[in-house]
């Protein structure tokens, strides 16, 4: 008997930016992404340029078809993918949207319908229309919450009968680390008061929440969830300053869930707001929109754990996905540097569990690997043990959580089909069951070959987990 529960969501996860391509097709507007060629944090070209991958991506715009019906082989019960803010509201301070962009999604949709796949639909992925960040400062300002609520209102009528789960933003406490790609916020990073982006923070809380209070009355079955970045930290020693340590840099974590599923400002924000002359400006209606319009569940992703202690510059820092720590000498890294902690999933999932006790959603996890094209008797294909060894890892620590007793309603393992990179640009840095031929330097036939992985996904899910 499988272990996890018979309507677990089994399925993958993309972002509009780094997969669909066609990023002035159908009259779409620039995104953040369209300026930053090597990755969301580096800095921002005048126009698109060719060399950024982004533009094109893996072109699922005119694949789409092709490539649900290989998620639709593997068994796929959920498709996680965000709608491209900039495709709907081409500047993202109109009145009117682009029907060409909503008759996409449109299409998307009735496509995995077809096939009994539910959307998991992330309403903003690092995708904050251009025009938001010149004009206004994205989130730094708070006219952001009227134009993310009225783009949400427009997708939530549109799509009530078509989609049931919801994302509000992204890994939504990624701001603090990358105020740009996350919060659209122009000011260089060094430039940018601790007030300002705690106040950037507070604007995207309070127009989560806002979109929660809209989602529901529209459609009143709609889950709609908080999406953070999880990444656990241990103590380097035993000594108590190191485990103050790691309650701080996770307490800068917790903030944003805290926030979410409690709906206040938790305690031990105080000292930190004190201590750095931070006073979030608290419009009328905020404080009640928090508490009154709660997420519905909590989801999140997952890739590596670090190590924190007290006195840092005593070790070797470890790279990370945005944010990153001290490195684990008990723990292995992935080519990039990000440390491989299956166990740490499990802890991750009792913790939110215990703090919240509300369903969670795995909406991220994978490894990313240089993946080698070879051809066999029967075709092309990738064979990407090391990728299987991982996912096998940390599929069976989700097994143990479910024992633990803890609620998950699903798994989405991170670009489960080829995408390009967030934080590298480049399109070496894979993570899906299918491989995508087009190569950095934009070289490629966009053909799909299934790896190895495909198959092995495809038993996972046939077999509930069981076969893990
Ligand atoms: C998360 C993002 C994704 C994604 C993933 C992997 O932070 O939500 O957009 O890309 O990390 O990161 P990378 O592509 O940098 O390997």
């Amino acid at each position: 008997m499988s272990v996890f529960p018979e309507n677990f969501l089994w399925g993958g996860a993309t972002a509009a930016n780094q997969l669909e391509g066609a990023y002035d097709v159908d009259g779409k507007g620039l995104s953040v992404q369209d300026v930053t060629p090597d990755g969301g944090m580096g800095p921002i070209t005048d126009g698109p340029t060719p060399d950024n991958l982004k533009l094109e991506a893996v072109d699922f715009y005119h694949h789409y078809k092709e490539d649900i019906v290989l998620f639709a082989e593997m068994g796929f019960k959920v498709f996680r993918l965000s709608i491209a803010w900039s495709r709907i509201f081409p500047n993202g301070d109109e009145t009117e949207p682009n029907e060409a962009g909503l008759q996409f999604y449109d299409d998307v949709f009735d496509e995995l319908a077809k096939y009994g796949i539910e959307p998991l639909v992330t309403i903003s992925h690092y995708e904050t229309p251009l025009h938001l960040s010149k004009e206004y400062n994205g989130w730094a300002n708070r006219k952001l919450i009227d134009f993310y609520a009225h783009y949400a209102e427009t997708i939530f009528k549109r799509y009530k009968d078509k989609v049931k789960y919801w994302l509000t933003f992204n890994e939504v406490n990624s701001v603090l680390h990358a105020p740009f790609m996350s919060g659209g916020i122009l000011t260089p990073p060094e430039e940018l008061s601790k007030q300002d982006l705690y106040q950037a923070v507070h604007h995207e809380l309070v127009a989560s929440s806002l979109a929660t209070k809209i989602g529901h009355e529209i459609n009143p079955n709609f889950k709609i969830g908080c999406m953070v970045l999880a990444m656990p930290a241990y103590p380097m020693t035993p000594d108590p300053l190191d485990q103050l340590a790691v309650r701080e840099f996770e307490n800068q974590n917790y903030l944003f869930s805290d926030i979410h599923v409690r709906g206040k400002y938790p305690n031990y924000i105080k000292r930190y707001f004190d201590e750095n002359n931070i006073t979030i400006d608290f419009a009328e209606g905020d404080k009640q929109l928090l508490a009154e319009h709660t997420v519905d569940f909590v989801s999140f992703s997952y890739y590596m754990s670090v190590a924190q202690a007290h006195n840092p510059e005593e070790y070797s820092t470890g790279k990370g996905n945005i944010m990153g720590g001290i490195s684990n000498p008990y723990l292995e890294s992935s080519e990039w540097g990000w440390q491989i902690d299956p166990v740490g999933l499990r802890l991750v999932l009792n913790d939110f569990y215990d703090r919240y006790q509300i369903p969670l959603f795995i909406v991220e996890n994978g490894l990313g690997a240089k993946d080698e094209l070879v051809e066999t008797k029967n075709g092309y294909t990738v064979n990407d043990d090391y990728r299987i060894d991982y996912m096998q890892k940390h599929l069976q620590q989700v097994g143990e959580a479910v024992k633990d007793g803890v609620d998950i309603m699903g798994y989405t393992s991170w670009g489960c089909i080829d995408l390009v990179s967030a934080s590298t640009a480049q399109l070496s840095k894979r993570y899906g069951f299918i491989y995508v031929d087009r190569d950095d330097n934009g070289e490629g036939s966009f053909k799909r070959y299934k790896k190895k992985s495909f198959d092995w996904y495809k038993d996972v899910i046939a077999s509930n987990g069981e076969s893990l």
